[in-house]
């Protein structure tokens, strides 16, 4: 067996290891973030259970950070409270960027993590089946549910070779991307492997599993081995290793091999994480921005080596730096080094330990400018500026680039800073607030601010559907087109109705306007609808204006599950022609859709009217028993309070 079918079958609550089929999963740890936090909370509330049931629920405040106004502050408290009253670890604000975190003080290798953010594979870097979800999923499995999710097909990326000078694994995940695309990962597990393992730290192995959100896959994983055990044991954990390794004769359903030696610098262009190039072939850009740090490169050795960098140097006038690291320890302990000095010497802006630019909390670039970042996603908008051009690459590239005022192949710089990996980590958990001793749960008091707002919860599946295509969108729409976020509506996650008013807008501006006046109504999209984020936002906020259904060509996982838990049709295009021949403002109606959903095989023959057009056209929606019923319901929470009637 491989390491991922071994975590899998060691916590298989139901149904049977074949890719493609519905299965669950006991998940044994989970994650929420600040920005899909509050609404997993509110929904874990609205699931009355008191207590949580998982080994370690941990809450952070990472993403909402900037305080322009009393929202953000509001829901960090509220966060704070009602963790503690159900048995849930918090992560003050200050802390660190919650996958970093995760990595270093929490992750377990062969144990299961569910997170409501789509990075938290980055565990996967510690031998841990790590997965995003959406935060009803991951507050139903706070109640100790279990996680369902479609059996994956499970791909080997064997490493063979060793990176040369300057290269890193930022450029190894960027080689993946640029060789399986963002949608090339949809329904797998990325298993590493091979002779180039052993070669790099966890960090570097985190980078990696990171990214592979990137590539649109389930999860990706690393072995647990020596080099793992070395990071545990410099993080005062050595007693939760375990070895985790494939079988000799372990079976895969795909393989793809990356010989390390022949990778060079690479940078994904915009607007796309494998939009990617060679740094060689468009070095000698004029940059205004380089950005560095992120859940993808804050750990400690990128710190040290960005500040082995900028040591004695100034940044290029016309540059503007930044610098995020990844968490407490790694500030802590840059700091008490020097390195930290000799970033700010070179004139970098040191930022708090968090998201900030990478979600576009703050730092967006100036009008046509480009950014350099070291992050994980260059959508366009994402940074704030709509008319910004980012790049994604190594912290090397991004430091070098930043000196010299221009894109730079970082082999040009001279002989790479040497960093060695700590035998001891900085150890302090005092940012982590245990939750109140279960004695006490019912004495804390949950304070909610007035930002908190009732969120939509569907109906019942009616006998019929109809509406109107109220907006025809083109392949890979992210979460970012759909609900996006930025310093001005990030405050306002736990405010459905406000956001929707901006849902899609980057796509059409007239679209939630348009939603309102026709009483909700059809998305009709391209390949991949919904990659990017785990933000169930961009289920909510359609949900808020009547959406029924998405017809799409594709869904990225995260997002479809989103769709489906809160009751909205995600149904594919058989023939693509038909998505061609589909024009906005035509009227389409599904007749007996509660009968058509019980009665598909494998989702199949599902038909849609197409009043406009006079024709009838057919969709696939491959269901398990229990989404039927769930969609049937109008929803997870709908259908789990069927359940526990
Ligand atoms: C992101 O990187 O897009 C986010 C912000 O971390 C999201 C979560 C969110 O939208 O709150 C993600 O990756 O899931
Ligand atoms: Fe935060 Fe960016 Fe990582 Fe999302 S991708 S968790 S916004 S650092």
């Amino acid at each position: 067996m491989n390491i991922a079918r071994k975590i899998i079958e060691s916590h298989l609550v139901s149904g049977k290891m074949i890719a493609g089929s519905e299965i669950s999963i006991r998940i044994d740890q989970t994650l929420t973030q600040d920005s899909t936090g509050t609404m997993a909370y509110l929904q874990f509330e609205a699931m009355g259970i008191p207590q949580v049931k998982t080994k370690k629920s941990v809450a952070y405040i990472d993403h909402n950070m900037l305080q322009a106004g009393f929202e953000n502050a509001d829901d960090h408290k509220y966060i704070q409270t009602v963790t503690s009253k159900h048995g849930i670890y918090f992560s003050r604000p200050g802390n660190g960027i919650c996958h970093q975190v995760q990595l270093e003080r929490f992750g377990a290798p062969g144990m299961t993590l569910l997170g409501s953010d789509s990075h938290t594979p980055t565990g996967g870097g510690i031998g841990m089946l790590a997965i995003g979800a959406g935060g009803l999923d991951v507050a139903v499995a706070m109640g100790g549910g279990p996680y369902y999710l479609i059996m994956p097909k499970i791909c080997k990326v064997n490493l063979v070779g060793k990176l040369g000078p300057w290269v890193t694994a930022k450029d190894i995940i960027l080689a993946v991307l640029r060789k399986m695309t963002v949608k090339g990962g949809v329904g797998k597990i990325m298993e590493y492997g091979g002779p180039g393992v052993a070669s790099l730290s966890v960090p570097q192995r985190a980078t990696i599993t990171n990214m592979g959100a990137e590539l649109g896959a389930t999860t990706s994983i690393f072995p647990s081995d020596e080099v793992t055990r070395a990071f545990l044991k410099a993080q005062g954990r050595e007693e939760q290793w375990v070895e985790l390794k494939a079988d000799a004769d372990a079976e895969y359903d795909e393989e793809i091999t990356i010989d390390l030696s022949e990778l060079e610098p690479l940078v994904a262009q915009p607007h796309s994480p494998d939009n990617v190039t060679e740094i060689s072939k468009i070095a000698g850009l004029k940059v205004d921005q380089v950005a560095i740090g992120s859940c993808t490169n804050a750990s400690y050795a990128d710190m040290m080596t960005v500040a082995a960098i900028l040591k004695g140097k100034t940044v290029a006038p016309g540059v503007s730096l930044v610098i995020a690291p990844g968490s407490k320890q790694v500030l802590n302990m840059i700091a008490k080094n020097g390195a930290l000095a000799d970033m700010v010497n070179a004139g970098a802006r040191v930022l708090e330990s968090a998201c900030g630019p990478c979600i576009g909390m703050g730092q967006a670039p100036a009008t046509d400018a480009i950014s350099l970042r070291t992050f994980n996603r260059n959508f366009e908008g994402r940074s704030g500026t709509w008319s910004a051009k980012v790049y994604l690459l190594s912290p090397e590239a991004a430091a070098v680039s930043a000196i010299k005022g221009v894109l730079t192949d970082p082999r040009e710089y001279g002989e790479v800073p040497t960093v060695t990996m700590p035998e001891a980590f900085e150890i302090n958990d005092n940012m982590v607030i245990a939750p109140a001793p279960v004695e006490d749960y019912d004495k804390v008091e949950v304070v909610r601010g007035p930002n908190i707002k009732p969120f939509p919860v569907n109906t019942e599946l009616p006998q019929e559907l109809t509406g109107k295509a109220l907006i025809k969108v083109v392949d890979n729409i992210t979460t970012d087109h759909i609900m996006p976020s930025n310093a001005k509506l990030l405050p306002y996650r736990s405010n459905v109705p406000y956001l929707a008013e901006y849902c899609l807008t980057p796509c059409d501006p007239g679209f939630p306007a348009r939603a309102k006046e026709a009483g909700g109504g059809f998305i009709i999209a391209g390949a991949n609808y919904g990659q990017g984020s785990s933000r169930e936002h961009a289920a909510l906020a359609p949900l808020q204006l009547g959406i029924k259904g998405v017809l799409a060509k594709s869904f990225a996982r995260i997002h479809m599950a989103n769709l489906m838990n809160n009751g909205i049709l995600p149904l594919a295009f058989v023939n693509e022609a038909d998505y061609d021949a589909m024009d906005q403002e035509d009227i389409l109606t599904l007749k007996n859709i509660r009968e058509q959903l019980e009665q598909a095989v494998d989702g199949k023959n599902i038909i849609v009217t197409n009043e406009t057009k006079g024709k009838e056209i057919e969709v696939t929606l491959p269901l398990s028993e229990r989404q039927k019923d769930i969609l049937l319901a109008g929803g997870l929470l709908n259908y789990t309070k069927k359940q526990n009637q």
